[in-house]
């Protein structure tokens, strides 16, 4: 096979566009089609302030190259959320963040959950009863409130994620399996700020499948962390995942062909009256938007925290605990 451009060996085929590549023409190429999505669907501006969410793994990572290589000045936010079991996923999450941010000279802003609301991810959904085996349900809204709220207190104008095609296929499958018409009208490459408060939120990388971030990622030279968190086994989106993959292997496009569909009907308006982000308000307790009355759910989660931890211990109040909303 070989390359498209230049006649060179390929390193890379992807045969949904019908290109191969070698790594020199696929090094340049990936920058060229994140520019041209980040301007097509309207993501950003080159003056505006850009938050990139980090996990340490090779989408937000190469997504980080990727933006510093086109010149953004982006700043990264990794959480660090107390998930450690045999491998040290945290730990070894945060290293491969923290030695990415050094040798670009890039800004990493760092949130320890332990540290800054007083218990790590697992002890929360045990705390709080909610998933005590796997706590993706509290990570995902302590996730969330923790991204929003240091994009808004930093000024930042648009907070990014690395997800790519593959993961938004899988939700995509996901929810019209369920008919969740309100996610589907939230599933978009760009969400607009809300009056509410809630800051503009992209996606740069969801036109790439996630074959093309990892061979970015490792032509890039980039030291990522391979191994996902021990919580994502068995969760539904993988397993979706695997059956697009066999769908993929048989007709290539597929994913991207139902992805691309997908944006086109929602464009159209199929989803409009679908909208569920009207009666949105701000928590009486921090401020941040919420659709609940009163406090938002990472308040409530937190305040059962304070309660269970004051039984425990008698009546005295943990002081860090308190402290719960950041503000
Ligand atoms: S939600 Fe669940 Fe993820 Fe949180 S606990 Fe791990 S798998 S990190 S995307
Ligand atoms: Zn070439
Ligand atoms: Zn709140």
């Amino acid at each position: 096979m070989r390359c498209r451009k230049c006649g060179q060996k390929a390193v890379i085929n992807m045969r949904q566009h019908k290109l191969a590549l070698c790594c020199e023409h696929f090094l340049q190429w990936v920058p060229e089609q994140t520019e041209r999505f980040i301007q097509k669907y309207k993501m950003f501006a080159r003056d505006e302030r850009v938050l990139l969410a980090v996990s340490g793994g090779k989408d937000s990572l190469a997504l980080w190259d990727i933006l510093l290589r086109l010149g953004f000045a982006a700043d990264g936010l990794y959480i660090e959320l107390g998930i450690d079991g045999d491998m040290q996923y945290g730990q070894r999450s945060q290293a491969c963040a923290r030695k990415f941010a050094d040798a670009h000279g890039a800004h990493l802003i760092t949130v320890d959950v332990h540290r800054k609301y007083g218990a790590t991810i697992p002890e929360l959904a045990q705390l709080t009863r909610r998933g005590k085996d796997k706590p993706c349900s509290v990570c995902g809204v302590s996730k969330r409130y923790i991204m929003n709220y240091v994009a808004r207190e930093g000024g930042y104008a648009v907070l990014l994620t690395g997800h790519n095609l593959d993961d938004e296929a899988a939700v995509l499958f996901q929810n019209t399996l369920h008919w969740q018409t309100g996610y589907l009208a939230r599933q978009a490459p760009v969400l607009p700020a809300t009056d509410a408060g809630f800051v503009r939120k992209v996606k740069p990388l969801c036109r790439f499948y996630e074959r093309e971030t990892a061979a970015y990622a490792l032509l890039r030279g980039i030291d990522y962390l391979y191994a996902e968190c021990p919580f994502s086994v068995g969760a539904n989106t993988i397993y979706y995942k695997e059956l697009l993959g066999r769908l993929e292997a048989e007709r290539p496009g597929s994913k991207l062909q139902f992805y691309l569909s997908f944006l086109q009907a929602r464009e159209d308006g199929y989803f409009a009256g679908a909208k569920d982000d009207e009666g949105l308000r701000s928590c009486e307790r921090c401020g941040q938007p919420t659709t609940a009355p009163g406090s938002c759910a990472f308040c409530r989660m937190w305040a059962a925290v304070r309660e269970r931890k004051r039984e425990s211990r008698g009546g005295s109040e943990n002081p860090v605990v308190t402290q719960a909303c950041g503000r």
